[in-house]
């Protein structure tokens, strides 16, 4: 007798399949189809998902942020924010699996002493802590439309400063072309039981242009509709460039590096056809696998529902950034 139901790969619910996932499911065919089911099937029987003693929430361990000034120009929007349950329930941080559903996962995390390690060709290299951050540059709110590759978008109120900050703080030299991100990474709490996804090339970096991290739009965040960030948002401290697609906006951020080339990126080493380095949101040039002419957008209420809109240029920020691509 079958006790344990292992679903297949077309029995994953729908929101649970992406683009990501399936390019690993098939590099890693049976090793993650298999843990990811596994996961999946055994959840009610330990009965993690429906624990009536268990206390967690999406959002526990985060901190209310007070005194935090909304920036007047990114405070209206032409869509409604996404509900906070949703946006908090469905994530990508592949460190703790390749499912949405990883918040629970990704509270291993372990956050204490976080520093941020600024190095490379800047004038003033320096090690942050999360208080220096808080000294040095002053929170603000921005409501920002937010862009997977996958096609899911939704609307977010970030907290954090601009990337400007930073980089005035440290003065890169002349010398410096690119940003390097690197996430953290430690596969003792990160890719744990049932995911190892030894051969991809952790830990999960990022770049930029030092001319798009220098744009008014790109930001640090540090907290989401009204308190810090919770584990699976990429605590304490990530990215977010609204204009680019999710997978640009690396989570977690343990060092910046200031360099004279482009660095290699997690996705853009793994499939470089699929995933470019610029990476801007663009309904006119589609992914291999995936349309980019409209998205999905999750909609209003306590559970998922998709609108479909179509893709705005730059996901509606060329305004501001179109100048950077005039080449
Ligand atoms: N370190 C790390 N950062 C990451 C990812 C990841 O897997 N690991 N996923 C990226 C992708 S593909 C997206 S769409 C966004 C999702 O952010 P959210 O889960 O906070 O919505 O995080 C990005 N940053
Ligand atoms: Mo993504």
């Amino acid at each position: 007798m079958v006790l344990i139901h292992i679903p297949k790969p077309w029995e994953i619910p729908e929101r649970e399949i992406t683009p990501e996932t399936i390019f690993l499911n098939r590099r890693h065919f049976i090793k993650n189809l298999i843990s990811a089911g596994i996961s999946t099937a055994l959840l009610p029987i330990f009965g993690c998902e429906n624990n009536p003693e268990s206390t967690i929430t999406p959002t526990t361990g985060t901190l209310k942020l007070e005194s935090v000034t909304p920036n007047p120009a990114f405070t209206k929007i032409d869509r409604a924010i996404t509900d906070e349950s949703l946006a908090s329930r469905y994530n990508n941080f592949y460190e703790f699996g390749a499912t949405k559903s990883i918040w629970r996962k990704a509270q291993a995390l372990p956050l204490e002493d976080w520093k941020i390690e600024v190095t490379g060709l800047v004038k003033n290299p320096r090690t942050y802590d999360l208080d220096d951050l808080r000294k040095k540059f002053p929170l603000e709110e921005r409501i920002y439309r937010f862009r997977c590759v996958e096609t899911w978008a939704m609307v977010v109120p970030w907290i954090g400063f601009p990337m400007k900050l930073l980089l005035e703080d440290v003065d890169p030299t002349s010398a410096a072309k690119f940003v390097r991100f690197t996430s953290y990474y430690n596969p003792k709490i990160t890719t744990g039981p049932g995911l190892h996804f030894g051969d991809l090339p952790w830990p999960y970096t990022e770049g930029l242009r030092i001319e798009e991290m220098a744009n008014e739009l790109a930001f640090f965040a540090t907290g989401i509709y009204g308190h810090t960030l919770p584990k699976q948002h990429g605590a304490p401290i990530r990215m977010v460039i609204p204009w680019k697609y999710g997978f640009k906006g690396a989570k977690s951020i343990v060092k910046i590096e200031f360099l004279d080339f482009q660095p290699a990126t997690f996705w853009n080493t793994l499939v470089p056809s699929e995933y470019d380095f610029e990476a801007n949101v663009n309904p006119n040039k589609p992914h291999p696998r995936w349309s980019q002419a409209t998205e999905r957008l999750i909609g209003k209420g306590p559970s998922f529902s998709w609108e479909t809109r179509p893709t705005l240029p730059y996901n509606g920020y060329g305004e501001y950034v179109a100048k950077l691509y005039t080449h």
